[in-house]
């Protein structure tokens, strides 16, 4: 394991010593407005991929579901003492209306200090440790979207953020998730864009454009990586389009969740609310490469992730200890297909990661999590 890793696992340990000073954050926040980053056209931005629901429901229909799953358990899977050390104590995201109004302050100020961290200098462009974990996104993105790889590599990118804000930032709170569903088709009233203290306003496109985002906790925000795979500095922009935020209903993901197959399940969610938060919300997070640069990726891939964990809950002995479809390259998945998440975590195998209440240690970080529903 190289450098950063071995840094990181290091600060893991004085985790919950090391809060942003108050002056630094004062220094950097709020960022002024006065001379905003362009704000790029919408075709700027290479957009995801969705699959209208009627299409996705003709598919489902029509295709073969009685797949046949081989159960095998790997050394590198958790071990049962594991296994019942996390269930004891798993850590447990709440949902974004059942999260304090203290944790999402905290929440905010982690991201906010990641930002102003200097970056690791591992990813070219990168200007913070924040952008580090966009620019390597940027750098996998084409081998996991797409594929079968999709929901497992941002399961663990999206428990890697959670761990970098624990250990740079001194975050010590419980993890939020988003059920979109309860929003979809209005996701520019919440409180998470129309609170001043959260992730800033969701304004529709103007005349093509995204809207650069003026409040908020990064109002102002610059964004260095992207769009596509170029490094184009503008600002952190949005373009609503609540005809697709709609796509992330609770009809749409059960639709998903009603596939056995876990590359069935994969690709209807890839291709349905996941494309369509990301291209409802538009802009930045329309972007298929440098998406994280808009902090709310976070908490859309939450609700993928918690569609996920939902779907392997309906057959946990089965859906927890095996894996199927191929990568990018074609080549089937198995439980010893490695997940890079470049040196930030370890690459580990898939069977570390399907089981989030596996408890197994990466890297001084127990893995260990569930949703509060
Ligand atoms: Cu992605």
């Amino acid at each position: 394991m190289r450098s950063s890793c071995l840094l990181l696992a290091a600060a893991a340990g004085a985790a919950v010593a090391s809060v942003i000073p108050l002056d630094l954050e004062a220094e950097v926040f709020p960022r002024s407005l006065d001379n905003l980053a362009p704000s790029l056209p919408l075709n700027a931005f290479p957009t995801m991929q969705h699959v209208p629901f009627d299409d996705a429901k003709a598919k489902h229909d029509s295709w073969e579901l009685n797949h046949t799953h081989t159960v095998t358990r790997r050394q590198s899977s958790p071990t049962s003492a594991e296994e019942a050390a996390c269930s004891a104590n798993p850590n447990v995201r709440f949902e974004w209306n059942d999260f304090s109004d203290s944790d999402r302050l905290a929440f905010m100020q982690a991201i906010q200090c990641l930002q102003s961290k200097p970056p690791t200098g591992e990813f070219p462009g990168a200007t913070s440790g924040y952008e580090d974990l966009v620019a390597l996104h940027q750098q996998y993105t084409p081998y996991i979207h797409n594929n079968a790889k999709f929901t497992i590599w941002h399961r663990y990118f999206l428990w890697t953020f959670e761990q970098v804000l624990r250990a740079e930032c001194g975050f010590d709170r419980a993890f939020p998730w988003w059920d979109e569903t309860l929003v979809a088709g209005n996701f520019h009233n919440q409180d998470l864009f129309t609170s001043p203290d959260y992730f800033g306003e969701l304004p529709a496109a103007v005349n093509g454009n995204g809207v650069c985002v003026t409040t908020g906790a990064f109002a102002g925000l610059t964004c260095h990586i992207g769009p596509g795979s170029g490094d184009t500095p503008h600002c952190l922009s949005r373009a609503v389009d609540e005809s697709l935020t709609a796509q992330c209903s609770a009809s749409y993901v059960s639709l998903c969740q009603s596939y056995s197959d876990y590359a069935q399940y994969e690709q209807c969610i890839e291709d349905g609310p996941h494309g369509y938060g990301h291209d409802g919300i538009g802009a930045v997070m329309s972007d298929v490469a440098a998406s994280p640069s808009d902090p709310i990726f976070w908490m859309h891939h939450s609700f993928i992730d918690h569609t996920y964990r939902i779907w392997q809950n309906a057959d946990v002995s089965v859906r927890t200890t095996t894996v199927d479809g191929v990568d990018a390259e074609g080549d089937e998945l198995t439980l010893d297909t490695l997940v890079y998440m470049g040196n930030i975590m370890p690459a580990v195998p898939i069977s570390m990661l399907l089981n989030t209440e596996g408890g197994v240690n990466i890297n001084g970080f127990t893995y260990c999590y569930r949703y509060n529903y």
